[in-house]
């Protein structure tokens, strides 16, 4: 496929047939780095922790063949986790995650800057009283810059990639070559991954899939980790409106790739994040509050937050809740995976219609994208933290249960639970639904960038004087017949196994 915007000029400062940029090499003096780490708080209650923070030259060897940033055994990695804080991030969450373990144990995996970012701020949480992180966290990167950027990851479980230490350009090709590279992947799927994620149930493995390094990696190290036996989540974000031609268009031949990886089984699920709604509701929150930060730290707090939220509700200790392992089940059951989150002010004098609206809305609108597909859906969970003087009855059951019937006919599995917490004055409603096809926005992207791009090419038409004869954007949403069964449109045994990569055969 040729995709007439992207200039045939860029790829061209590779020598022929390699996969390596010229004139890159990685010196020691990159590797160079500060790290502090800041904590998740909960909105009672604020932790004063200072230190000092960490500088440390590198040890990494240039002829390694994955480097980590500065800190190279793991003894030091123990060592630097459990350092005094140096920073502290105002990151709000419900007050019941104080008294709750999580049920699953995630590793976060991010790939490129938006992968690192959303892990780095997954590395931020505690568990109660414990000054460990609660999830692991690896971030891989060509960019040396944006490794060092990082403030939670400890310096040892952060990856640069070889020989590509300025980024990959937005080159989806360059992020795949770079991951590629012999020995990069093994070493991370063999030594890294095991050694940091002992302990780990489930794989995010993140990635922003505007840019090179991790739209070009992404689909590689699921099916490596997959292959090793980690059951996998690829979370990927979505480009906003705002964002550029080469984002969108990255992102539209990579979601093609993406539906296979679901369809072929080896991911277990896929969370897809919707950056145009987060930003717009950053926008929105933004101008009612006076907050004024980053919103992409925003948005990846956002991110955080309802993951760790719906896996502290089913670590709470309740007879009734629904449990880690129906969680696990929901997120692992093929498809797209959605979260809602609601609030209901108590007492409510109509506290039933105002759940079955409240359910209505969040199930509608996503809380980090939009799916109208939901008829689709295979699982759904839901779980109501609520004061000990609240009565999960049968009618609040019923409730719940008809307005998923409504939404979501033909569901293999309902679980809804409950947990009733000291302390706890208003009903907070969580969703999780998985099962589905891509969301809207994906389709959506596709337009716009169809619009986009032909008006680049008209331009470029009138400029040059030349027609082209082959203007295509791959259209992500043509099904591949083979790989969808009816029987099972998430059978591990149709297909050859692995997906396409539309960027391995540049
Ligand atoms: N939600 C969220 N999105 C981000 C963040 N940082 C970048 N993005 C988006 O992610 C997409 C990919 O950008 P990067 O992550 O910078 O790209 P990369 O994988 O590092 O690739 P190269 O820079 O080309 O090597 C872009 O469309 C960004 O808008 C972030 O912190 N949070
Ligand atoms: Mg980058």
């Amino acid at each position: 496929m040729q995709i007439f915007t992207r200039p045939p000029f860029a790829r061209s400062s590779l020598r022929d047939n390699s996969t390596l940029p010229p004139e890159i090499n990685v010196t020691n003096d990159e590797n160079k780095n500060d790290m502090g780490e800041s904590i998740m708080e909960t909105n009672t209650t604020n932790f004063g922790i200072k230190g000092s923070v960490i500088a440390e030259e590198s040890h990494s060897d240039v002829n390694n063949v994955v480097k980590e940033v500065s800190v190279t055994s793991s003894e030091k990695a123990e060592k630097s986790v459990a350092e005094p804080l140096t920073t502290i991030n105002k990151f709000e969450q419900e007050s019941f995650v104080l008294n709750s373990t999580v049920s699953i144990n995630f590793g976060i995996l991010g790939l490129g800057q938006a992968g690192g970012k959303i892990t780095d701020s997954f590395a931020v949480c505690r568990l109660p009283g414990k000054n460990q992180p609660t999830y692991p966290a690896i971030a891989v990167n060509t960019c040396l810059a944006d490794l060092n950027a990082l403030r939670n990851i400890p310096d040892s479980q952060r990856v640069a990639l070889p020989n590509y230490r300025l980024g990959a350009m937005r080159q989806p090709e360059l992020g795949y070559a770079a991951i590629s590279q012999d020995g990069v992947l093994e070493d991370l799927v063999t030594n890294r991954v095991p050694r940091v994620f002992e302990q780990v149930d489930h794989v995010i493995v993140s990635a922003g899939i505007g840019g090179g390094t991790g739209t070009g990696g992404i689909q590689t190290v699921c099916e490596a980790l997959a292959e090793k036996g980690y059951s996998v989540t690829a979370m990927i974000t979505l480009p906003r409106n705002l964002d550029s031609v080469e984002e969108k268009q990255n992102a539209n031949v990579f979601l093609g790739t993406l539906q296979e990886l679901m369809y072929n089984g080896l991911v277990s699920s896929v969370i897809v994040v919707d950056n145009n709604l987060l930003y717009n509701r950053y926008v929105n929150q933004a101008k009612d509050s006076g907050i004024d930060m980053d919103w992409k730290t925003a948005s990846n707090m956002e991110i955080v937050r309802i993951i760790n939220e719906m896996n502290a509700t089913t670590g709470l200790p309740s007879p009734t809740t629904f449990d880690g392992a129906e969680l696990t089940k929901v997120l692992t059951s093929g498809g797209c995976v959605t979260f809602g989150k609601a609030r209901i002010s108590l007492p409510d004098p109509a506290l039933l219609e105002s759940l079955a609206l409240e359910l209505s809305n969040i199930l509608n609108q996503g809380y980090l994208a939009e799916y109208k597909n939901l008829a689709e859906a295979r699982y759904a969970g839901v779980q109501l933290i609520m004061p000990p003087n609240l009565e999960f009855g049968p009618m609040m059951e019923r409730t719940i249960i008809d307005e998923l019937k409504k939404k979501m006919p033909t569901l293999l599995g309902t679980y809804v639970g409950h947990a009733q917490i000291e302390g706890q004055n208003e009903l907070l409603v969580y969703t999780i639904v998985s099962g589905m096809g891509l969301p809207g926005r994906a389709q959506e992207l596709s337009q716009l960038l169809q619009v986009e791009v032909e008006k680049i090419n008209a331009a470029d038409a009138k400029r040059t004087q030349f027609t082209p004869n082959e203007v295509t954007v791959m259209n992500p949403f043509q099904k591949s017949a083979k790989k969808r069964t009816a029987r099972n449109p998430f059978a591990k045994e149709s297909s050859s196994g692995k997906a396409e990569n539309p960027f391995g055969n540049k």
